[in-house]
């Protein structure tokens, strides 16, 4: 059985067993990619090479979307990098939220070099609909809604995805080089739901960004915005990261925020947080305060 060209491209397993497969989705179905273990080992392809695999029907027994559990697409040594301060929108709340600094973020978003800070390694990273986390030190806190690039070894973009860069508004606001503790704990980081090609999207400069969250099932805070008023190019973005590092799995990386809820709205323990990002797809994870359950030492 040889199912269409891929749609999207999954990391999933099937209900009750224990092997991760990579495969391709298409028309509701997918089909797993014979030979394929990781989708390390796809970003070890240049974007000709993977094109051509994925444009190639795949021969498989097809499975329904509905009865697989989709995975957060990284994995091996794929890392989550993310850039700051890339739209106004981010800038603007930043500097409103900054106790002592706040011209860090207006110098930073004028800059030719971009903000770019490490998020999380693969395996923390959680995927469609598993939970994430909010600190109990902070007291202010908010999901960022992100177009995340898939970028192989040769820094070459080859997909997108969502990514939910949860930060700490109130640690960063306090002393912006408190980042790392505002940006990296246990469940401060999703990205999913797949990887969709890079050919499947004409113009990552024109894509609607939607948030949505959810509070004891009635909406408490929506947003909506786009791609168009990001204040940097892709590819300056991807530049700089692999200027002077390797990442020789590839690298997933988040794009920066262009909307922020404002004061007085902060995430709270039983939200759910829904990002919708057009042509890319949509991604739902559930809140708890605290640290996440497979985390507790
Ligand atoms: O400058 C701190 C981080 C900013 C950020 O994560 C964003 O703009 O998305
Ligand atoms: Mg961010």
């Amino acid at each position: 059985m040889t199912s269409p060209t891929a749609e999207h491209l999954v990391r999933y397993r099937r209900p009750g067993e224990p092997t991760v497969s990579i495969g391709v989705h298409s028309a509701g179905s997918v089909t797993p990619l014979p030979g394929v273990t990781s989708l390390a080992q796809l970003w070890q392809l240049r974007l000709a090479e993977l094109r051509e695999l994925l444009t190639a029907p795949v021969a498989g027994t097809p499975v329904p979307l509905a009865e697989v559990e989709l995975l957060a697409p990284v994995d091996g040594r794929t890392e989550v990098w993310a850039c700051g301060v890339t739209y106004e929108t981010s800038r603007e709340a930043r500097i409103e939220e900054s106790e002592k600094a706040a011209d860090v973020y207006e110098l930073v978003y004028e800059a030719e070099r971009p903000e770019l800070f490490f998020k999380s390694v693969g395996w923390r990273v959680r995927g469609p609909g598993q939970t994430v986390g909010v600190r109990t030190d902070s007291t202010v806190d908010v999901p960022e809604p992100e177009l995340a690039l898939a970028v192989n070894r040769f820094g070459e973009v080859v997909g997108y995805t969502v990514c939910n860069d949860l930060s700490s508004r109130s640690i960063e606001g306090e002393n912006p080089l408190y980042l790392p503790q505002a940006k990296i704990y246990s469940g401060g980081c999703a990205v999913g739901p797949w990887i969709t090609p890079v050919w499947a999207v004409p113009d990552p400069y024109a894509l609607d960004i939607a948030l949505t969250i959810t509070r004891d099932g009635r909406p408490e805070w929506s947003g909506r915005a786009s791609t168009s008023t990001l204040h940097r190019k892709l590819e300056d973005l991807v530049g700089y990261l692999m200027r002077g590092d390797v990442h020789p799995d590839g690298v997933l990386l988040s794009t920066g925020t262009c909307l922020v809820p404002p004061p007085p709205f902060s995430l709270g323990d039983g939200d759910t947080v829904q990002i919708d990002i057009d042509q890319v797809g949509t991604l739902t994870n559930p809140v708890v305060r605290g640290r996440l359950e497979e985390d507790q030492p």
